[in-house]
């Protein structure tokens, strides 16, 4: 932010100094008055879903778009890659750093690191446990208990004239934020609910390969599956093709729910293999660009931004699908 800051005054000096010398620099002349560039470092989860290269391609198209400067570092799935990517961020001095947490907790030392290095943090996608919330200036992402509670809504109603409904679910990375919610929105709405029992609950890690080796082993240990909540597409996308080698029918044998509403997953679900998508957009790279410049030039911004999210049925898939940008 000093730098960046910095980099505005100077740019106005310039302006200024060009202007009184009647401009010298052939008048018009973009010299000494070019855009003052934001830096912006950038810590992505990894690239382990369809949904996880969206956000990336959104991210990257903003900043440049913007013509700003995105330095970005993809984690590999791990905390200690993030944390890497974070310090080193604080020493080349950037603007604004801002990520993804791969997980919700382990981040105040490093997140007080860049504080007291006077550079503004924005979480988007996943938050933190942090108790101190001055340690970032604002988290852009989705509602994951509320798209629980979407799935829970709709099972609910799937089954509404079921006597017993044998669940299994596919759990996102272990304590990531979307996993955790997503669990805890379900069971907001059919936890009570006896009739509905979750008898198998694993992580396939977000993705297709996991969800996939897990659901073979749920086939092997439960005969009378009805319904897989996978916290994502891409391992509802591994059930089915784990279903399939079953020999039974995603989507009428055993009913799927999902969430993310990519592209494999909404032609699934307008092929009747998946019941429901709730959705949850990848989209949040020119939202990001926005609160970067704010925070860098020291404006509020709010501590919590919602992207804006529905639920897909098969019929609204179809519909959705010519469009669909990812
Ligand atoms: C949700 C995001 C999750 C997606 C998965 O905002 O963090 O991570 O639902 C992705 O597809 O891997």
């Amino acid at each position: 932010m000093k730098k960046f800051m910095g980099v505005a005054a100077v740019g106005a000096l310039l302006i200024a100094l060009a202007g009184c010398a009647g401009g010298s620099a052939g008048g018009g002349d973009e010299a000494g008055g070019g855009g003052d560039e934001l830096v912006v470092g950038f810590s992505q989860v990894g690239a382990e879903s369809g949904w996880r290269t969206a956000n990336t391609i959104s991210i990257q198209d903003a900043f440049t778009d913007a013509g700003y400067e995105l330095k970005f570092s993809d984690a590999q799935g791990k905390q200690e890659n993030q944390i890497k990517a974070i310090r080193s961020f604080i020493q080349q001095q950037v603007d604004v750093i801002a990520f993804s947490p791969v997980v919700e907790s382990g981040w105040d030392t490093v997140l007080k690191e860049a504080k007291d290095a006077g550079i503004p943090v924005v979480l988007t996608d996943r938050s933190v446990d942090s108790e101190d919330d001055s340690l970032y200036e604002s988290f852009l992402g989705s509602d994951f208990i509320a798209e629980g509670e979407k799935a829970g809504e709709w099972v609910a109603t799937e089954f509404a004239d079921a006597d017993k409904v044998t669940i299994v679910e596919l759990q996102g990375t272990t304590g990531a934020a979307p996993a955790n919610d997503r669990a805890e929105g379900l069971r907001n709405v059919i936890g009570d609910d006896a009739k509905f029992e979750i008898v198998a609950s694993q992580t396939g890690d977000f993705t297709r390969a996991g969800g996939k080796q897990v659901m073979e082993a749920f086939l092997k240990s439960n005969p009378d599956i009805d319904l897989v909540y996978a916290h994502n597409d891409d391992m509802g996308l591994g059930a089915i093709e784990a279903i399939e080698a079953a020999g039974m029918t995603p989507g009428t044998d055993i009913k799927i729910v999902t969430v993310d509403a990519v592209k494999d997953g909404m032609t699934a679900l307008s092929e009747g293999k998946i019941n429901l998508i709730v959705e949850c957009s990848p989209l949040l790279g020119p939202q990001l660009v926005e609160i970067a410049e704010k925070v860098a030039a020291g404006e509020e911004v709010e501590k919590r931004i919602v992207t804006e999210e529905t639920t897909f049925t098969q019929e609204e898939a179809t519909a959705a699908l010519p469009d669909r940008q990812y």
